[in-house]
């Protein structure tokens, strides 16, 4: 864009900020025009033109190497791309508008980074006043490397000043930055002007939590940054270099420092309320990973009725890696056989990844013997083989036998109720006693006066006649009053009959 201040020719830029002050928007756009026409003819029609990648922003060119950035990154807070016609472009993570202050920014990588594997990103951090501004003033705040998985991913913006858009509240969770600090603050590291440390995000960072602390003094140029993660077991190394010094910092456990295998990277930056510094990355390389791919499982009940149970995520895989971590027995409903059966993908595929467990309602069965036994003799009155489903059994009103009374379990016998396992047999014994019948019988005077009493306990059916009954012999032949009962007929189980016999007294 045109130098607003000489009208000198600089370069083309676009912005990739929605933020931009609309009004200058339509001149910005004429004279992008204007200039990618002025550019083009100049390059193919006219003698050899220099084209310089551009000092209209940062004074000093980044490298004139590394891939268009636009499209790989993205912005959040005040962050803009840049993009030079000769392919020179990077990324402002704080302070994109000549002059603001207590900004703050954040890119991200469009793709996050598979921690099992290798990678390395090579950039260039610019930290400087821009060219609207002396070369003189405090400069602030600094700029962030930093690696997270806060729940936000690639939306995460964070706070203005020495807080780097990585701490304070709302820090960044999940996290680990290195930070390229500026200014040194209250809790910062005081041997140098500008300080490079690994920082665990946090609300509050103090002096302690700097950690391999170098110093550099920022300047008016593009600082390489280097880094490369090695992976190594559940963690890692993180070496970096950074103004030609080079350290490292080892991550024991991936899970306990980013929630996981998979995390976003990037980079933030921020001004505090009275410095201007802008801060501008510019990429070299980025992550070669092989490229990795979610896989999802659908878990379902009953082939047949489709019955959705749920699904699972698994870690992102590359391509072509067998698909083995799938749990069959998640979800799994009761009375339902595992493990599941398992369909869909095996192989991770570059397009949607579905793996299916379908469980089947277990035919599980169980063997259940009732033996009801007469308790009197032993005899077994009746007997069931019942096939039963693997699980809760009884309790004794579930094998009723009707004819005689409640049973007592026969000593030995398996419980009335239970859990019985598929496959399993047992036997049942109850022991029964025949329902009886009393019959009462009263002998008495003429006079009404009892002399004798029989409770007689007798099996149901008929009893009598007369004959049957005990015989009161101090008395001649009694004459039978009948009261109640008759002395024969018919008597069922729990009746009680009472038969009195009157008696004329031998005196
Ligand atoms: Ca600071
Ligand atoms: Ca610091």
């Amino acid at each position: 864009m045109f130098n607003g201040t000489d009208g000198k020719l600089t370069a083309y830029r676009e912005e990739g900020k929605k933020s931009m002050k609309k009004r200058t928007g339509k001149f910005k756009i004429l004279c992008t025009l204007a200039l990618t026409g002025i550019l083009w003819t100049a390059f193919f029609a006219g003698p050899a033109l220099t084209v310089q990648a551009s000092t209209a922003d940062f004074r000093v060119s980044p490298p004139a190497t590394g891939p268009r950035t636009g499209a790989m990154f993205i912005r959040n807070g005040c962050a803009q791309w840049h993009y030079y016609w000769n392919h020179v472009d990077w990324l402002t993570v704080a302070n994109p508008d000549y002059g603001a202050v207590a900004e703050t920014g954040s890119i991200w990588a469009c793709s996050p980074v598979d921690l099992n594997q290798p990678f390395t990103v090579e950039s260039y951090l610019y930290m400087y006043h821009n060219t609207l501004q002396p070369t003189t003033g405090t400069l602030a705040d600094g700029i962030t490397f930093t690696i997270q998985n806060d729940p936000c991913g690639k939306n995460y913006i964070g706070n203005t000043g020495p807080n780097l858009g990585v701490y304070g509240s709302g820090y960044v969770k999940n996290a680990l930055s290195i930070e390229f600090d500026t200014y040194s603050d209250a809790n910062d590291p005081k041997g140098g002007v500008g300080h490079v440390a690994v920082v665990k995000p946090a609300a509050s960072v103090g002096l302690a939590d700097h950690i391999n602390v170098g110093y550099f003094t920022p300047g008016c140029r593009w600082i390489p940054l280097s880094v490369t993660w090695t992976p190594s077991g559940a963690g890692g190394k993180l070496s970096y270099s950074f103004d030609g010094k080079s350290y490292s910092y080892t991550v024991a456990d991936c899970n306990a420092q980013f929630g996981g295998k998979t995390a976003w990277w990037g980079f933030t930056g921020s001004t505090n309320a009275k410095a201007r510094q802008s801060n501008a990355v510019a990429m070299k390389t980025f992550p070669t990973q092989n490229p990795t791919y979610p896989i999802t499982v659908y878990y379902y009940a009953d082939s047949l009725s489709g019955r959705y149970l749920g699904s699972a995520s698994l870690s992102a895989a590359q391509v072509g890696a067998a698909i083995t971590d799938v749990d069959l027995y998640k979800f799994a409903p009761a009375g339902y056989a595992t493990p599941g059966t398992r369909s869909g993908a095996t192989v991770v595929a570059a397009t949607t990844n579905i793996v299916y467990v379908v469980y089947s309602k277990a035919i599980q069965t169980a063997t259940i013997t009732v033996v009801h036994k007469d308790l009197e003799n032993g005899s077994i009155l009746w007997k069931d083989v019942l096939t039963v489903n693997a699980g809760p059994y009884g309790p004794y009103e579930s094998f009723p036998f009707p004819n005689y009374e409640t049973g007592v379990l026969v000593a030995g016998s398996a419980p009335a109720s239970g859990t019985i396992g598929a496959g399993e047999s047992i036997t049942i014994t109850y022991g029964y006693q025949k329902q009886k019948a009393t019959i009462i019988v009263i002998h008495q005077s003429s006079t009404g006066a009892q002399l004798w009493r029989d409770d007689l306990t007798v099996d149901p059916g008929s009893y009598g006649p007369y004959s049957n009954y005990p015989y009161f012999d101090g008395y001649d032949i009694g004459r039978w009053l009948n009261t109640s009962d008759p002395v024969s007929g018919t008597i069922n189980g729990g009746e009680t009959k009472t038969i009195i016999f009157v008696y004329n007294l031998l005196v």
